[in-house]
């Protein structure tokens, strides 16, 4: 049995005899490279609501292939958390695993960051101006972040070992999944009020070029952000 190539190529090799069609084999050859290698990846949209069908922002939306390895971690751009106007920002914030987050203070005043999660344990001791290191998160797990001098910051990060992943914004409650190749996925949706005890939401779906907007329902009304004092 030939296959598709093989028989495209005998059909160029006919037409190619004849000098007078050959403007046509090379019309036929760009048409059919697009069909033989279909390198397309769908976007997914994605929206949360809450118990009372309310938009829901926050939400992280992740994506792992069933029956498939993740793409190999590649080197990745470091991101930001900074301390601003006395809060993280932002609130919340999803990585794949081997990113290096900056915690810049943009602050007058002195912060003290400190996780105490088993996913990323550290603290960045009282600074003011200077610029610390960059944290790598290495581990995939959920840290939740702390200033020691105020109680009511906090900022939350999501590190997650697939690189399809994104973030509800706070006005829709909407996200959008890119570069997602052909397959079977496992989709979940996790808030930071879940913490580390609540199993995220899940669908599975099949991604193909052109996809239906997939909708997570909580069961809960997420909390008001502390605000400062
Ligand atoms: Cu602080």
């Amino acid at each position: 049995m030939r296959t598709i190539n093989e028989r495209l190529t005998m059909s160029y090799a006919t037409i190619f005899a004849k000098p007078s069609l050959r403007p046509l084999y090379a019309l036929i050859f760009a048409a059919s490279s697009c069909l033989i290698t279909p390198a397309w990846s769908a976007s997914l949209i994605v929206s949360a609501i809450d118990r009372d069908s309310e938009k829901m922002g926050n939400v992280v939306i992740y994506a792992t292939p069933v029956g498939v390895s993740l793409p190999p971690f590649t080197s990745l751009p470091a991101v930001t958390i900074s301390q601003e106007d006395l809060q993280f920002s932002p609130y919340v914030t999803a990585i794949r695993t081997g990113t290096a987050i900056k915690f810049p203070n943009y602050d007058k005043i002195e912060h003290h960051v400190k996780s105490f999660s088993p996913a990323k344990e550290f603290e960045i001791q009282v600074y003011d101006k200077e610029v610390p290191p960059p944290v790598v998160f290495d581990k995939p797990g959920i840290v939740v972040i702390y200033c020691l001098f105020h109680g009511w910051m906090r900022a939350y990060v999501n590190v997650l070992d697939t690189p399809y992943f994104a973030t509800t914004d706070t006005v829709n409650g909407v996200a959008k999944l890119d570069g997602l190749p052909e397959g079977t996925y496992e989709i979940r949706a996790w808030h930071p009020d879940m913490g580390t005890v609540k199993v995220p939401l899940l669908q599975t779906v099949k991604i193909a070029a052109t996809n239906a907007p997939l909708r997570f329902g909580f069961d809960f009304v997420a909390k008001k952000r502390r605000a400062r004092k």
